[in-house]
């Protein structure tokens, strides 16, 4: 008999206490993690007692709990959304039947991969991250680092629930890969491009938690509506969670801005230089690294054209976004979709089958709640009186997958040889001298209510706790 009591040890909804077929599994894995966590997660957290939410359970009192936990000890939970019993699948080929509780054969292989896919980009995450801490720009932005750190190491628990309870010996082995890929490693890498990108400044983790947390709110969504009730319940309560990721994105990048434009207006200036000079971080730097983290982000949702996409929603094995919102016939057979190309050195927009654009169809819904909030951005600097905006670069620029792979295109949307591509590059993209600059920026500032001159104070603390709470517990 087993004396752990798995309850206390891994909360959850999965009545994992009486299920000893899964207990056994994650009792392999589970050591794994650990050691995964201590040799490539947060550097140097092993002792700190921080300020955490952790899900206890997917009611209002019990999934954001908050209280000064080690690092170590997080209770990393395994949580699905309720249940509906009588859920029945709403899309593609299968739609009006019941939602499968199992995963059937045919569909197992694709499912498997997309469960992989997710999950492969959680740890990856942490990975980028975990030098982050040794610069925080305040207590404040260090816990919300370590929160974002544990929530998906919970993710990553919760797609390999999935592998270890639905998918057998191979879902054991995908679960034990999860823990082998590094991200950024040149053997044996993450599997999707932006998760093996550095996140080498606060600046870069501001910019990765706005727009790349972001796919995660749509892709978790579109998997939300699947037909395999287990991956859509998961998937539904990790979105509670995400919500917090880019709200730290968001905030971040304005109070960033909110004191660049302070510097500004002292200095009645907006020579980057000066600005620079005076240790906040000139808007041109800020734009460049925006188009780059914007245009890696937009191409983690696969080609523009897909037969994957195709079947994985005719199959119900994922939906779009706020799929039950539209009002279309949820089969989308014989309906277009336009999707560019680039015909004789110009961008020309083309009618292709929905159902083989719909990882464009989720670009562009991603596209659009991205926009949103760099206008909120915007505001700070229209409240402060500075003219310069920020802007997305168009969705052609600096791709890597799909058909505008390899185009040269600048951020406003013009095809672009490669003599101009060389000559602005420089004024497009993240320069080596923009990583140097920022980097110097990056000192500890870890004393309650302090913060880094690049970067203004929130308005508002954790949980109402005073913006000067003593977050982190130094051990
Ligand atoms: N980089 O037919 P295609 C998150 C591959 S973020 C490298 O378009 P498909 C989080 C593709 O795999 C959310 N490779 O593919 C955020 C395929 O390879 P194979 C993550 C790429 O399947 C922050 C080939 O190119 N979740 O949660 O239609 C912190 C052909 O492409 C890339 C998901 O992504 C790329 N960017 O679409 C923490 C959901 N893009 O098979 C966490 C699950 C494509 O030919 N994944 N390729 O070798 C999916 O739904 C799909 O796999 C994708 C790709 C939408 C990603
Ligand atoms: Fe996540
Ligand atoms: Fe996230």
């Amino acid at each position: 008999m087993s004396t752990v009591n798995y309850s206390e040890k891994i909360p959850n909804n999965v009545n994992l206490g009486e299920d000893r077929t899964l207990q056994r599994a994650l009792e392999g894995w589970q050591p794994n993690f650990v050691n995964w966590w201590d040799d490539v997660g947060p550097d140097g957290s092993t002792a700190y007692e921080v300020y955490l939410r952790t899900a206890v359970s997917v009611d209002p009192q019990g999934w954001a709990q908050f209280g000064h936990v080690k690092m170590r000890d997080y209770r990393w939970g395994i949580f699905l959304n309720p249940g509906d019993a009588n859920r029945e699948i709403h899309f593609g080929d299968h739609k009006g039947e019941k939602a499968w509780q199992d995963v059937p054969g045919e569909h197992r292989a694709n499912l498997r991969r997309i469960i992989v896919t997710q999950g492969d980009t959680e740890p990856a995450s942490v990975e980028q991250q975990r030098h982050l801490g040794l610069t925080a720009p305040s207590m404040y932005d260090l816990r919300n680092l370590y929160q974002i750190n544990v929530e998906e190491g919970r993710h990553l628990w919760a797609m390999v629930y999935l592998l270890h309870k639905h998918f057998g010996r191979d879902g054991r082995e995908e679960a034990e890969a999860l823990l082998q890929r590094q991200s950024g490693d040149a053997n044996n890498p993450r599997i999707l491009g932006a998760f093996n990108e550095k996140t080498p400044d606060w600046l870069a983790f501001f910019m990765f938690t706005y727009f790349t947390d972001r796919d995660g709110k749509f892709q978790l969504s579109a998997l939300a509506e699947s037909a395999f009730d287990p991956l859509a319940r998961t998937t539904k309560f990790m979105l509670t969670e995400e919500a917090h990721h880019m709200f730290v994105g968001e905030s971040g990048v304005s109070r960033v801005l909110q004191r660049t434009a302070q510097v500004m207006n002292e200095l009645k200036t907006d020579d980057p230089q000066k600005v620079r000079a005076a240790g906040a971080i000139d808007l041109g730097t800020i734009q460049r690294y925006l188009n780059f983290h914007y245009s890696v982000t937009i191409d983690l949702f696969g080609a523009d054209q897909s037969s994957n996409a195709a079947i994985f929603y005719s199959s119900g094995l994922k939906g779009r976004y706020e799929e039950g919102k539209r009002t279309d016939d949820h089969v989308l057979k014989g309906q277009t979709y336009k999707v560019l190309e680039v015909v004789n050195g110009q961008l020309v927009e083309k009618d292709v089958p929905m159902l083989n654009a719909l990882n464009e169809v989720l670009r562009d819904d991603f596209i659009k709640d991205s926009v949103a909030g760099v206008q909120r951005w915007n505001k700070v600097l229209e409240k402060a009186g500075i003219p310069t905006r920020l802007t997305v670069p168009h969705k052609a620029f600096n791709r890597q997958i799909g058909a505008l792979a390899g185009i040269k295109m600048s951020p406003d949307g013009r095809v672009v040889n490669e003599q101009e591509w060389a000559a602005k590059k420089n004024e497009w993209l993240p320069t080596p001298d923009d990583f140097a600059f920022v980097a110097s920026l990056m000192g500890r500032v870890v004393d309650p209510g302090k913060f880094a001159g690049w970067i203004a104070p929130p308005v508002m603390g954790i949980n109402r706790q005073p913006v000067d709470f003593e977050y982190v517990r130094f051990g």
